[in-house]
């Protein structure tokens, strides 16, 4: 299991003092807090080999391209990518699905093609393929939810008879933690001959994930909600893929050659990382997946299991709560990323009491707003989400905090 007080010494922020309180820190699923493992590999890159990478036939400009390709290997590693060639670089999960959606999606949506996603998508995963529907004049389907908030496994049968070329869907909301079927839901696209995108924003922080047991087509993380630096992400894509896929920028360095009538792309991966990459943030995100790898990640699963499992427990006991997502009978089918709403509270009035009491949390739509608005029926709820460096102690804050809220608001007196 983690020593949670050991790594939390790794974490300088979680020493700080809010509103005269430790700071309890529970938005890691908006993004993550960085070690000093991370913040020293970026200044020991700016301090002591800052250089561009690929273009330098200097010691410095050497070593920053090899550290910067060693965590795209460590990236692969991560996920059980077959090699570094299948991880690009872009800023974030976002920025991957809309390549996916421009490069591949021009090149293979025609008029009258069905792209299938889900109710549970987070806006980053809903708005590029809406966008694609209307450039290419497809259909844009939605696999609805059942009763329990899981993804209808029938209702997904069924819209796969409408022939999708492209399936995309989350590994695990955001908004309710749950952890979605990934290896089913693609054999069944692929058996539909449809290619699959999987949104791995919320799971390859969390969740031991195998792209090639999984064997989705596409899959897209960032490396902020890992321990990294923000401005980077992976766009992971098997390699006959992304072979065929054109890349979406041009410019210095996805070119092998170039004439004034034409030019040649470079090879994998670097043939969709035009102009000078965000080394740094590549650098950093190669220490934070060592740290992580460190850690282990049935260890950082198994700790998250137990805090949720404690949260979710206590906050059963508190009057007025709604908690959505999985419960604890469910445990398995879900992560530390608990939404809630307490009876006669608005969520962003949680949110601003418990800041006055040290705690980040957030509340709104979390950027999804249709699963928020239109099935759970909420204009906004609030969230707490966890990570490695969080212990029981914070749940047990928050269950003070609820109290003050409830004092605050006047609650008991219902
Ligand atoms: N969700 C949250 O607070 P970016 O911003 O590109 O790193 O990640 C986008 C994204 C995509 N898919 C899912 C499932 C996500 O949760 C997110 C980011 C954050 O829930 C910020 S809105």
């Amino acid at each position: 299991m983690i020593n949670t007080d050991e790594i939390r010494k790794d974490f300088p922020i979680l020493n700080l003092k809010k509103n005269g309180k430790r700071l309890v820190y529970l938005d890691s699923a908006a993004t993550s807090q960085k070690p000093m493992q991370v913040i020293n590999a970026v200044s020991d890159y700016y301090q002591t080999y800052n250089a561009n990478i690929h273009r330098g036939m200097y010691d410095i400009s050497v070593k920053a391209t090899e550290e910067y390709t060693n965590s795209k290997e460590l990236a692969a590693d991560w996920i059980n990518a077959g090699s570094y060639r299948e991880i690009v670089y872009v800023r974030n999960a976002t920025e991957a699905i809309n390549i996916v959606a421009l490069s591949w999606g021009n090149e293979n949506i025609k008029e009258g093609d069905t792209i299938l996603i889900t109710t549970m998508e987070h806006h980053s995963n809903i708005v590029p393929w809406q966008m694609l529907a209307e450039r290419k004049k497809a259909h844009l389907e939605y696999v609805k939810l059942n009763e329990s908030k899981f993804i209808d496994m029938d209702d997904y049968r069924e819209k796969l008879k409408k022939n999708p070329k492209i399936v995309a869907f989350t590994h695990v909301s955001n908004v309710l933690g749950t952890v979605n079927p990934a290896k089913e839901m693609v054999e069944l696209a692929h058996s539909n001959g449809a290619v699959v995108l999987v949104d791995g924003a919320q799971a390859a922080p969390h969740i031991g994930v195998d792209v090639k047991n999984i064997d989705c087509d596409f899959y897209a993380f960032s490396s902020h909600k890992m321990l990294g630096p923000a401005g980077i992400g992976v766009l992971y894509a098997k390699e006959d893929i992304l072979e065929n896929m054109p890349p979406v920028l041009g410019g210095g360095d996805m070119i092998r050659s170039v004439n004034f009538d034409k030019s040649e792309w470079n090879e994998l991966p670097w043939k969709f990382e035009a102009g000078t990459s965000n080394i740094e943030g590549g650098i950093g995100f190669g220490a934070a997946i060592k740290y992580l790898k460190g850690v282990g990640i049935k260890n950082i699963e198994m700790h998250e299991n137990a805090i949720t499992m404690y949260a979710l427990k206590r906050l059963a006991d508190v009057k007025g709560m709604s908690i959505f997502g999985p419960g604890i009978e469910e445990i398995n089918k879900r992560i530390g990323v608990i939404s809630f709403k307490i009876d006669g509270a608005h969520p962003h009035d949680i949110a601003t009491i418990f800041n006055s009491e040290g705690i980040a949390i957030r509340a709104g739509h979390h950027c999804a707003m249709p699963l928020v608005r239109e099935l759970l029926s909420e204009n906004a709820v609030a969230r707490i989400s966890f990570y490695i460096y969080n212990t029981q102690e914070e749940v047990d804050t928050v269950i003070d905090a609820i109290a003050k809220v409830k004092e605050v608001l006047r609650l008991n007196k219902q």
